[in-house]
């Protein structure tokens, strides 16, 4: 497939954010209230770009929010762009900053008033998860605050969408499903919540490493799509998946859902191995944790997991599961995604 490397595509982000601007964007006060927006983890994976310049999947997916993991963020006006990050000021020139002014320009336009952004994460750092979903939804909310933009909900989480594909789903809590879409400015590609919750639900994050990845998620998926022939079979798995998750969550099925995020993960992780050059984000730790679920599992614990573009390992298991989830995995940070 060759799907994310059109460049002769005329729609850009600026073009789409632009028809629902007004003529100019000024601050509303010298700053805003702190936002909040959860940290989450898909039971679907997103994987796969229609189009790189908007993030435009080439799949629905549906996560699980973190409940209170996750990231808070103020703008404030300012002398200077500035970018802080759990108290530091972040170098103009670092990658984070460069992010994070590039999206706020995309909706001041080049007005003359410099920000000062103040972002923190309270996703533990020894769980090794991704903050950009959160970070660039909670961006986008204190956008939204800070320029008294007023913007709907499906057009703040397609905007977020073009900061990170996964920070689409990070504006809502409990169950979210990102709906591909189909438009080519992609304003139909846009998470929405769904009303079931299911409160005994628990996610176990198990640390393999924190270490910087050599390859990001977003090179790892263009990477897959251009070059794995068994990218063509992912498309159908996550489609059935989608329907096979809105079954167990309706049904409060766990051993549906469990089984469905868990083959989900394997099949998404099977098409980067079979990319060139091969992408394995496992380490020997995050085949041991395999083994040990699967070998908790053969012994009657209802306990299944997920994997992201990284070495770690979520569990999935419910409540009345836990004491003994936490026996086999010492030191477990165990989130309650409802409460
Ligand atoms: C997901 N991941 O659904 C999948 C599973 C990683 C593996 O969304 O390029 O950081 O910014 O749209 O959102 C991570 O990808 O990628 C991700 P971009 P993003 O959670």
């Amino acid at each position: 497939m060759n799907i994310s490397k059109d460049s002769s595509k005329a729609i850009t982000k600026e073009s789409v954010i632009e028809r629902y601007l007004p003529a100019t964007v000024v601050p509303v006060a010298d700053s805003i209230d702190t936002v909040f927006a959860p940290s989450n983890i898909a039971l679907c994976k997103y994987w796969g770009k229609r189009d790189a310049e908007l993030n435009l999947p080439i799949n629905s997916s549906l996560s699980i929010s973190l409940a209170h993991l996750g990231s808070k963020t103020r703008i404030s006006v300012s002398d200077t762009d500035q970018v802080w990050l759990n108290g530091n000021l972040v170098a103009a020139d670092d990658k984070f900053s460069r992010k994070v002014i590039n999206f706020i320009e995309l909706f001041r336009r080049g007005a003359a008033h410099p920000v000062k952004v103040e972002t923190e994460n309270n996703i533990p750092t020894a769980a090794g998860l991704a903050s950009s979903a959160s970070g660039f939804a909670a961006l986008m909310l204190a956008v939204n605050a800070f320029y008294g933009l007023d913007l709907e909900p499906q057009v703040l989480s397609a905007f977020a969408r073009m900061g990170s594909g996964s920070a689409s789903r990070s504006l809502y809590e409990g169950f979210v499903e990102w709906q591909m879409g189909v438009r080519e400015d992609g304003m139909d590609s846009f998470a929405l919540p769904l009303t079931s919750r299911w409160s005994d639900l628990r996610i176990g994050l198990v640390k393999v490493s924190t270490g910087e990845k050599a390859v990001d998620s977003r090179s790892g998926m263009n990477r897959t799509v251009d070059t794995a022939h068994l990218y063509q079979s992912w498309p159908l798995q996550a489609a059935a998946d989608l329907e096979r998750l809105h079954r167990a969550i309706a049904d409060q099925n766990f051993t549906l859902l469990g089984e469905t995020a868990e083959q989900n993960a394997l099949s998404m992780h099977a098409t980067m191995i079979a990319s060139w050059p091969p992408l394995l984000y496992w380490q020997p730790d995050s085949v041991a944790a395999m083994q040990s679920i699967w070998q908790a599992r053969a012994e009657g614990v209802e306990l299944y997991f997920t994997m992201d573009a990284g070495p770690n390992i979520k569990l999935l298991f419910t409540a009345d599961a836990e004491a003994e989830v936490i026996q086999r995995f010492p030191g477990l940070e165990v989130v309650a995604p409802f409460g």
